[in-house]
């Protein structure tokens, strides 16, 4: 695999697409994967791993889903792009309309990071304020404005978080601290009728996995109300993973945008943002917040997500199953580290979890960033030479999907038990 990597690097800026897939966060070099099969994925050697990335939270129905398969196969005869109207796409804005809480019509896109910049841009057009509120630890794709991190005079100034994020983009985006509903008082403020909208993710996955506290979601919808900016969900992991109706419906807070990609896509390239009618009639050709995609909607693409939305949507009970496999998970994961004394927080919610090596509990940023980024590196690659693939990063999350087994899980946690030891006995704690 090592000569494929030196091949890639040669090609592709750390030899990837995607940064976090270069490993680098664990200090090794990336496995390739040739194929993937349920809970299971096989690198270009042949060597079996149960996947607990999942693409990155796609693939909750597991991988190579016969009837996915099967209907991208069907679809793929009948063409691959069109740049036209198809049926498959009027289905799938009916399915998500019919079941996610608060959107009357959704536009697709390609990724998530496209539908989190179109509905920024939502946001600002039918507020007309420039202003956007994000949470430290909170990951919402690339876009510029984004790509942001408090400055010095935090209340009223940001800098960039990226080379070539200019301070023009950085200055209306404000940073707020998760869980820390007061930080968040203090920006509106400080910045009295300036703000267009909070942007959060109602469960933090990507500084590992953190909860929103009680209340916390609901705190957060009054203050939107009291000072008339809008709540944007970004339900791009949480969308259709939580539950059906995704964090809106799983913790009854009613959000005003909200953002989609990874299960709707079915493991295809989509992303998705929806609204009730009065703001999404406000974009092109209704209206004037213009937003576009050449691929969006592609029927091949819709035919995979119809597909896997229509699937959880007649099968309800894979959210508790998944959620079930997840706690044994979570609940093992925890009972040896006590057992061997190790300090580790393990956070869980649905079938997304994560391992933090921390005594703290996490519950936000700072707690997040106080875990033992290179003792989870070691405990990743003892992992991997056992067949188990968790994310190559302490601040990403695990998935659990319908296609992983109790014997998974098992298997998952002797594994754990014995790296954990294994770096006992070496002296890691
Ligand atoms: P994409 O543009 O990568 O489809 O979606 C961006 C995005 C937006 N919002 C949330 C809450 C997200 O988690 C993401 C993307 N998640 C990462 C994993 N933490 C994608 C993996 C990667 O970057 O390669």
């Amino acid at each position: 695999m090592s000569e494929l990597f030196e091949r890639a690097k040669k090609v592709m800026p750390g030899g990837v697409n995607s940064p976090v897939r270069s490993f680098k966060a664990v200090g090794t070099e990336p496995i390739f994967i040739k194929r993937a099969d349920g809970s299971k994925i096989y690198d270009v050697d042949d060597n079996e791993y149960i996947d607990y990335v999942c693409s990155w939270g796609p693939m909750i129905l597991g991988h190579n889903y016969p009837l996915i398969e099967k209907e991208v196969s069907k679809a793929v005869k009948g063409g691959l792009s069109f740049g036209a109207p198809t049926e498959k796409e009027v289905i799938m804005a009916e399915l998500i309309t019919s079941v996610v809480p608060n959107i009357d019509m959704v536009r697709m896109v390609n990724s998530g990071t496209e539908a989190v910049m179109s509905a920024l841009r939502l946001a600002r057009g039918f507020t007309k304020k420039d202003k956007i509120i994000k949470f430290n630890g909170c990951y919402h794709g690339h876009a510029d404005s984004m790509l942001v991190r408090a400055g010095s005079g935090a209340l009223t100034l940001s800098n960039p978080d990226s080379l070539g994020v200019t301070n023009e983009h950085a200055k209306n985006t404000l940073i707020a601290d998760y869980n820390d509903i007061d930080s968040v008082l203090q920006l509106f403020k400080a910045n009295k009728n300036e703000i267009a909208a909070v942007i959060i993710e109602p469960v933090a996955a990507n500084m590992g996995v953190v909860l929103p506290e009680k209340d916390f979601l609901h705190k957060l919808r009054k203050l939107c109300d009291d000072h008339n900016a809008l709540l944007i969900f970004d339900e791009v992991i949480t969308g259709f993973r939580l539950s059906i109706g995704g964090a809106q419906e799983f913790f009854d807070v009613k959000a005003d945008i909200v953002t989609f990609g990874k299960i709707i896509g079915g493991g295809m390239p989509v992303g998705a943002y929806g609204a009730r009618r009065e703001i999404m009639e406000l974009i092109a050709p209704l209206g004037g917040v213009y937003q576009a995609g050449t691929l969006s909607g592609n029927p091949i693409a819709m035919a995979a997500g119809v597909t896997q939305l229509s699937t959880l949507q007649e099968n309800k009970e894979i959210y508790q199953k998944i959620s079930m496999l997840a706690e044994k998970l979570a609940d093992g994961l925890k009972k040896t580290a006590m057992e061997l004394k190790i300090p580790i927080c393990v956070n869980k919610i649905g079938s997304l979890l994560c391992v933090f090596f921390t005594g703290e509990t996490v519950k936000d940023f700072k707690t997040a960033k106080t875990s033992n980024t290179e003792l989870y590196a070691r405990y990743f690659n003892l992992m991997l030479k056992n067949g188990i693939y968790l994310a190559p990063a302490q601040f990403e999350a695990m998935f659990v999907s319908n296609a992983h087994s109790e014997e998974d899980i098992n298997k998952t946690l002797e594994a754990s038990q014995k790296v954990l030891i294994d770096m006992k006995n070496e002296g890691a704690f």
